[in-house]
């Protein structure tokens, strides 16, 4: 066995690699950006190397660097993880040149599933199912339309040289065939420079389940069952699960063989994922070959009850497969939750910021946590903005379903929007429940996912001022210093009238709440409707008794401003104060960056009269585009950033001054 590795990403999955690794008595090498010098990953390494400034170009997809540093620091073998350059021919050719070994698939492998097509031709050629349609060499326009109405209507376009989504167009009829098929070729040219078009017939309710295999070098295959990864957004994964529901062992068997037969035409070594189409009949068909170990590999951990990681070295070091087919149990089900750094009720915005309060749910055989990020991170633009996976197991699909909305609910995070409230809405809806399931889930099931609140506002805002009230006495106790942030909170004395009302700013709207000290509780009058409150506050966990209702909430206070979690959601209000107002709202004629990002467009001038709503400039944030709007109408004053430019979260872009309305003259 190797005696120390390089990891050559960073993130949960090189916390995870390194995991694995010492476990198993190997030392691991670090690699890591400027903007990630106190990363878990760099910490949890036995050794770290810098290899430039944030930007990945610069640092982890420099591929002659991390060879360089892995020879100098004697590491014998480079583990990719995902994404940077885990499918990267032409890196995975640079380690065997050097003489280290890449833990991954041969090059060739990898390329062998780069192209669409010919991964097609492949498959076809190997006997793997795949989806009625044309994936020839011919483009002629004729004869694509022949090979449309020979598939059957709808029918699909895909561009050859796309992925992931990108440069598909669905034709319903034939009497749309032509004028679509050219809109497809020339998005196709412009996009991907070749307009050449695979066609398919088109699942309209398919499921994504994709098969887990692994060889040796030795010319033996094994499949570890699949997994459900139809909940996905935009082509991108939200809940993965293993098994997938209602899979019968028979289609099991057919789909795990076709996909060990799919890995070895193209003499495959490693951990593969084959992703196939899942029609509602119980067909499935051969979609694509990943070529590396995936993001969602823990959920086929859980019911498999083997390390993949482990797996993947002993397999880079020339051992057999550790267990044969047969050998191969499956028990329970397994789901994980992609905890992101975005906002799902504002299109899924990315967001960015420090996550000053973090708790994660206590980890046990029913629920793991992988992360690469501790309390106090930094969530910046630099990378994908994975906070967490979050994984459950249970004896059966609802059981662990309960297990995943209950870790949700122990997963806290303030500072930076999460999209928990998301997936525990998610996952606690009827429809998931019942593993109705298809890649248009999230978009037919909107009005259950999106702004959706239990916690009454109410019961919230006593919740908040019980918070308050217990951490001032808190405070009060502990700190006599007059000028500590607390000391605020002076007028708060206990059993007596409280003088000053607490007046709570919730989503923009004042709320005036109006206390009362009593020696057994406290009454609470919210807009003339009263509440008696008892509360206990003991670190940031808050025991309240309203009305006969007993109910426990955590609460992050942060500078005044007071986040509470209550069943997976997060309930934000701070104290109304002047100083509040504006730095809320800034001054009247600015406009400020809502996120760390890039300007892309400015689409205006200064000096030009502009309306309200009208789009100002455009900036960037990981790939997301996002258009910053007049406010009102007025005139541009100035423009503080030019196209290309960097831009940080909150800064300035530009001034404007309203326009006045005409004066009625006054006599
Ligand atoms: C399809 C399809 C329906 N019919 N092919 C999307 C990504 C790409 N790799 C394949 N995709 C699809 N191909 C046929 N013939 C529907 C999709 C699809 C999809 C597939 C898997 C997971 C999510 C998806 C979301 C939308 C569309």
């Amino acid at each position: 066995m190797f005696n120390k590795i390089l990891i050559a990403n960073r993130g949960e999955i090189a916390c995870r690699v390194i995991e694995t690794a010492h476990k198993m008595g190997v030392r691991c090498v670090a690699v890591y950006s400027e903007a990630d010098v106190n990363a878990r990953h760099v910490a949890m390494a036995d050794e770290a190397f810098l290899l430039g400034p944030a930007p990945s170009n610069q640092s982890y997809l420099r591929h002659e660097k991390i060879i360089e540093i892995a020879l100098a620091s004697g590491a014998q073998a480079i583990h990719p993880g995902y994404g940077f350059l885990s499918e990267n021919t032409e890196f995975a050719e640079a380690c065997a040149e050097n003489g280290l070994v890449f833990i991954g698939p041969p090059a060739s492998a990898i390329a062998a599933m780069g192209s669409k097509s010919a991964a097609k031709a492949i498959m076809e050629k190997a006997q793997v199912p795949l989806v009625p349609g044309y994936h020839g060499d011919d483009q002629n326009p004729e004869l694509l339309k022949e090979e449309a109405i020979r598939c059957g209507f709808p029918v699909l376009l895909k561009a050859i040289a796309g992925g992931g989504g990108k440069g598909m167009r669905v034709v319903n009829e034939l009497a749309e065939f032509d004028e679509a098929l050219a809109a497809a070729q020339r998005e196709s040219s412009n996009a991907f420079g070749n307009p050449d078009m695979l066609i398919e017939r088109y699942l309209t309710q398919p499921r994504h389940v994709e098969i887990q295999v692994f060889c040796d070098s030795h010319g033996n295959g094994v499949y570890l069952a699949e997994r459900d990864c139809s909940v996905q957004r935009r082509h991108q994964k939200v809940i993965e699960e293993a098994p997938a529901p209602g899979l019968s062992d028979a289609t099991r068997k057919a789909m795990g063989e076709a996909a060990v037969k799919a890995a070895q035409a193209i003499d495959y070594v490693g951990a593969g994922t084959v992703e196939f189409l899942y029609d509602v009949d119980g067909s499935f068909f051969f979609m694509e070959m990943n070529t590396r170990l995936q993001v969602e590999h823990p959920v086929t951990e859980m019911i498999t009850g083997q390390d993949l990681v482990e797996w993947q070295l002993r397999i880079a070091n020339g051992e057999v497969l550790p267990l044969s087919q047969d050998q191969i149990q499956i028990t329970g089900h397994a789901l994980e939750a992609r905890i992101y750094a975005e906002d799902p009720d504002n299109d899924f915005l990315p967001a960015t910021g420090k996550l000053h309060y973090l708790k994660t749910p206590a980890t046990n055989s029913h629920v793991r946590v992988d992360t690469g990020v501790l309390e106090g991170d930094e969530v910046s633009i630099h990378y994908d903005p994975m906070i967490a996976k979050l994984i459950v197991w249970d004896q059966d699909r609802s059981k662990a379903i309960n297990r995943m909305v209950q870790a949700l609910e122990q997963y806290r995070i303030s500072g930076v929007t999460s999209n928990i409230r998301f997936l525990h809405a998610l996952v606690d809806a009827k429809p998931f429940r019942d593993a109705e399931l298809d890649t248009g889930f999230i978009e037919k099931h909107e009005n259950l996912l999106f702004n959706t609140s239990g916690l009454e506002l109410d019961k919230a805002l006593v919740l908040a001022a019980g918070f308050y009230l217990q951490q001032a006495k808190v405070v009060k106790k502990s700190n006599q210093d007059k000028h500590s942030p607390f000391s605020q909170f002076k007028n708060w004395r206990m059993n007596k009238q409280y003088q000053k009302p607490l007046v709570l700013v919730v989503d923009d709207a004042k709320h005036t709440l109006e206390i009362q000290h009593f020696d057994e509780y406290d009454e609470v009058r919210v807009d003339g409707r009263s509440y008696q409150l008892q509360s206990h506050l003991s670190h940031d966990k808050l025991d309240a008794i309203i009305d006969g209702h007993c109910l426990s909430v955590h609460g992050a206070l942060k500078e005044g401003v007071l986040d509470l979690f209550y069943q997976g959601e997060k309930f934000n209000c701070h104290q109304y104060t002047a100083e509040f107002e504006q730095g809320d709202h800034g001054s009247d004629n600015s406009l400020t960056a809502p996120m760390n990002g890039s300007m892309v467009s400015v689409m205006v001038s200064q000096g030009d009269k502009v309306s309200e709503g009208q789009t100002l400039v455009i900036m960037e944030a990981m790939k997301m585009e996002h258009a910053i709007k007049a406010p009102h109408d007025g005139i541009i004053d100035a423009i503080y950033f030019d196209e290309g430019e960097l831009v940080s979260d909150g800064a300035e872009l530009l001034a404007m001054s309203a326009i006045e309305a005409p004066q009625e003259s006054v006599s």
